[in-house]
């Protein structure tokens, strides 16, 4: 979508239907006040640039070196936040609602030796980040699955991002997606997401990335 039409999501859920893993509280801050944030300084940071205006938000993203100079922190870090937080609400759903399909299954087994790997992977990356960013199941330029991090809003789909591919699952490892909830339990937090992971959603993702 054009970054000047952007508006604030709307929840597929209800800000309590991820409890207990994560709280109404959490996720009214970080849709109203975290996300709003993104999209209010992503819209004010590119107010002087009809061009970039009437770009894609995900065009821009695989572009930034080529912005101008005073644009590319903008885009990064309020388009990068903004998009992050929007795919973020649609890979998650109410807690044990969802299971992962056979297809899904086989395609990391392919790619990643089986659904346990993964997910300890996906674990000791998102606990091992240092600071604030994202740990992502991208598949790669060469059509392969994988666990990459990134640091603060950057995401895999940035050319200035070291790691590239399409994100078909990612968590956020900020703070303020967990804190009030787990304090510094950073870990407990990773294990309850993979309660609340929209599979059917992820599955989507890697078919449309197909
Ligand atoms: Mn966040």
């Amino acid at each position: 979508m054009k970054i000047k039409d952007l508006t604030l999501p709307t929840l597929p859920y209800n800000f309590s239907d991820l409890e207990p893993f994560i709280s109404a509280k959490i996720m009214e801050l970080h849709l109203t006040k975290h996300q709003n944030t993104y999209l209010t300084k992503l819209k004010a940071g590119v107010e002087s640039m009809p061009d970039l205006q009437d770009t894609d938000l995900e065009e821009a993203l695989q572009k930034i070196s080529s912005l101008p100079q005073n644009l590319q922190a903008t885009v990064r870090n309020m388009g990068g936040g903004f998009w992050n937080h929007s795919f973020f609400w649609k890979i998650l759903t109410k807690p044990n609602t969802s299971e992962i399909s056979n297809t899904l299954k086989i395609e990391i087994e392919k790619n990643l030796q089986s659904v346990e790997a993964f997910t300890e992977k996906f674990t000791t990356m998102s606990t091992s980040l240092f600071g604030s960013g994202w740990v992502w199941l991208i598949k790669n330029k060469t059509g392969g699955l994988e666990v990459v991090q990134t640091p603060n809003q950057d995401n895999p789909l940035m050319d200035i991002s070291l790691v590239k591919g399409t994100p078909i699952l990612g968590i956020d490892l900020w703070e303020h997606a967990y804190y009030l909830d787990y304090l510094s339990d950073r870990a407990q937090y990773v294990n309850n997401f993979f309660k609340i992971i929209n599979w059917t959603q992820v599955e989507k993702n890697l078919s449309n990335a197909s």
